[in-house]
């Protein structure tokens, strides 16, 4: 009989709505090699959809609802009460759309990873695929990044692209770097939970050296 494997890491989700990406991370942790566990996911919004599928996957869920807190410090003080129970190993944002104080960032540094969906350092914050379309740009994407006081300034562990079409929307291109992002998150995840990947003096290190600049995925002309 094997021994339970009491090292495995523990990874808590934090959603705010369709929660597509932490779908696919429930896929990938669900295979019997995956080295890591979702222990918990928590969300800002009761109605969100990503509470569902996580019940559907017989994973714990808490809800701190943002609009029961009349401050960021408040919000932020009662989700860190929710996250400590589980002990996180890694702290996963996959569509989470509060900003999070710089206590909340601190008290997970080196721990906390975001998809955030441009080519960073391109389009930080909200809007970005309406963005690329207003400047004309070819190129957009998707990128993976530790968490770090700075709104989507962390350094960045991966990037995938996709090219914009002549005709293309912001819905459209949404849905293309949604495909890059169910791609790419699991990789990352599964990487971090291996001890590939750490955060050191603010960048990312892959298998003890430093990244010289963040793992780019391609897309073919
Ligand atoms: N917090 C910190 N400190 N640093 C980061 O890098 C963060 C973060 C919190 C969330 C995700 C980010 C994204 O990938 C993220 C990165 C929400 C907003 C935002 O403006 C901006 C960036 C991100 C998430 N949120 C509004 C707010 O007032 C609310 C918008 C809404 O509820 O729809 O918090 O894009
Ligand atoms: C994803 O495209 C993610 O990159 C983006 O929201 C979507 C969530 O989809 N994140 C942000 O915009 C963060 N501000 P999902 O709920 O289906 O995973």
């Amino acid at each position: 009989m094997m021994a339970p494997d009491i090292t495995e890491p523990r990874i808590v989700v934090l959603a705010s709505g369709n929660g597509t990406n932490l779908q696919t991370l429930i896929d990938a942790t669900a295979s019997q090699d995956f080295p890591g566990k979702i222990v918990a996911v928590g969300c800002n919004r009761p109605q969100a959809f990503a509470l569902e599928r996580a019940s559907q996957a017989g994973i714990e869920t808490f809800t701190v609802d943002h609009t029961e807190h009349d401050s960021r410090e408040s919000f932020d003080t009662a989700l860190r009460a929710e996250i400590d129970r589980y002990a996180p190993d890694l702290l996963v944002l996959a569509g989470f759309m509060r900003i999070l104080t710089t206590e909340f960032v601190r008290r997970y540094h080196g721990i906390m990873i975001n998809i955030h969906p441009s080519l960073l350092p391109r389009y930080t914050g909200l809007g970005t695929h309406q963005r690329a379309l207003d400047a004309g740009d070819k190129v957009h994407g998707v990128s993976i990044h530790f968490v770090t006081e700075d709104l989507d300034g962390g350094p960045v562990i991966a990037q995938a692209e996709v090219m914009i079409s002549p005709e293309e929307s912001a819905a459209s291109l949404a849905e293309k770097v949604r495909v890059k992002e169910h791609l790419l998150y699991p990789i990352v995840v599964r990487w971090y939970c291996e001890g590939r990947l750490k955060m050191e003096a603010d960048r990312v290190h892959f298998d003890g050296a430093p990244l010289p600049k963040p793992l780019y995925l391609a897309e073919e002309e």
